[in-house]
């Protein structure tokens, strides 16, 4: 099926698991904010997956809130459709029926599900294990063509093609078949703490110093930046070591400058020289995001409203989807 416009398809779920970081910001947001006319987006905050692991419903219901802002605030355009997976009930539903066509067997080997149950196996929420079906479910219901994620999410779009081919035999042409789009050569934020793990959420949730945080005020920007880890140098010198290098990739990236003029810019230079042109970079960066942010959640009711909005304007395509499958299976 086609959708109403010309343009592309693309879906992108994103979970309300904790603060965004600049990683999410420069690697994935700010790349979605410049392509997103090229495409016919829809951007879903998934609170049901959100929610396959523990979380304290006071802080769910504001981290969602704050995802939704954030992303208004970095520049997707309110003509964007972005909504709350829980306020459409197709999804669930189409989830449901999902799993009962995925086998276990594909299920045990998602990487995803290993991980994160780890030695907790048999006390894991089955909702974990079942993850990959309610993502299909989110894919399959708008028809999506694209899917951009990170290469840890590969072999979840692989599955719903699976799932989707394996339906589309059985019962004649059901679902449009997705694929991944994943980043050539996005930038690939390091962890301040390590610079030779990638700065990711869980991670900052256990260090302090892990992760610069888009909503993070400007003296905790300075102060993660000064505690940064660089290298054994006395001074920034060619070629540098991963802190240093990491560091030089922030500023290139947010400057848009090629490897070249900053080798030029701050070789023979000490760190805290770096540092603090590093650390105005991100201020600078984030400081209109954090005004906009701020506008945004003094009025929550608005945002809700918005977020509603769209749902409202997704569902009955959602709902032609889900009654296409529940006629073929035999449940209308
Ligand atoms: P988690 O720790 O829960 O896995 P995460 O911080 O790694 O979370 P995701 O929610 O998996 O982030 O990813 C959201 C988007 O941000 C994805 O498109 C992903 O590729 C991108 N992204 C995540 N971390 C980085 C990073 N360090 N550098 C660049 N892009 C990143
Ligand atoms: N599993 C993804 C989040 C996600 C998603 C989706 C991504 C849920 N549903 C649909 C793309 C399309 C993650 O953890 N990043």
């Amino acid at each position: 099926m086609q959708s109403a416009t010309t343009k592309p398809r693309v879906f992108s779920g994103i979970q309300p698991s904790g603060g965004l970081h600049l990683g999410n910001y420069l690697g994935a947001i700010r790349n979605w904010v410049r392509d997103q006319d090229k495409y016919d987006n829809i951007f879903c905050i998934v609170d049901l997956h959100t929610i396959t692991v523990p979380q304290d419903p006071a802080a769910l219901r504001e981290n969602t809130l704050d995802l939704a802002a954030v992303y208004l605030a970095s520049g997707i355009s309110k003509t964007q459709a972005m909504f709350i997976q829980s306020h459409i009930p197709a999804h669930a539903e189409l989830a449901w029926i999902l799993e009962c066509f995925v086998p276990m067997g594909w299920l045990e080997r998602m990487t995803q599900f290993k991980e994160k149950s780890g030695r907790e196996r048999e006390r894991s929420s089955a909702g974990l294990f079942a993850y990959p079906a309610l993502m299909a479910a989110d894919i399959l219901l708008y028809d999506t063509r694209y899917v951009p994620v990170g290469e840890d999410q590969r072999q979840h779009i692989e599955l719903t093609r699976d799932v989707a081919q394996r339906m589309n035999q059985r019962f004649g042409e059901l679902f449009t078949l997705p694929e991944p789009m994943i980043q050539a050569a996005g930038a690939r934020i390091m962890g301040l703490d390590d610079p030779q793990k990638k700065m990711s959420k869980s991670l900052a949730a256990e260090a302090p110093g892990h992760a610069i945080f888009i909503l993070d005020a400007p003296e905790v920007v300075r102060r993660k930046l000064a505690r940064a880890q660089t290298d054994a140098q006395p001074e920034v010198r060619f070629p540098a070591g991963p802190g240093v290098t990491n560091l030089l990739e922030i500023y290139r990236t947010i400057q848009g400058k090629d490897w070249a003029t900053v080798e030029k810019e701050f070789g023979g230079k000490s760190y805290s020289v770096l540092k603090t042109a590093v650390a105005d970079a991100v201020i600078e960066a984030l400081t209109p995001i954090q005004q906009r942010y701020r506008e945004i959640r003094t009025d929550d009711a608005a945002l809700v409203q918005h977020l509603r909005g769209a749902a409202e304007r997704l569902t009955p395509t959602a709902n032609t989807t889900l009654r296409r499958v529940q006629e073929a299976v035999g449940l209308r």
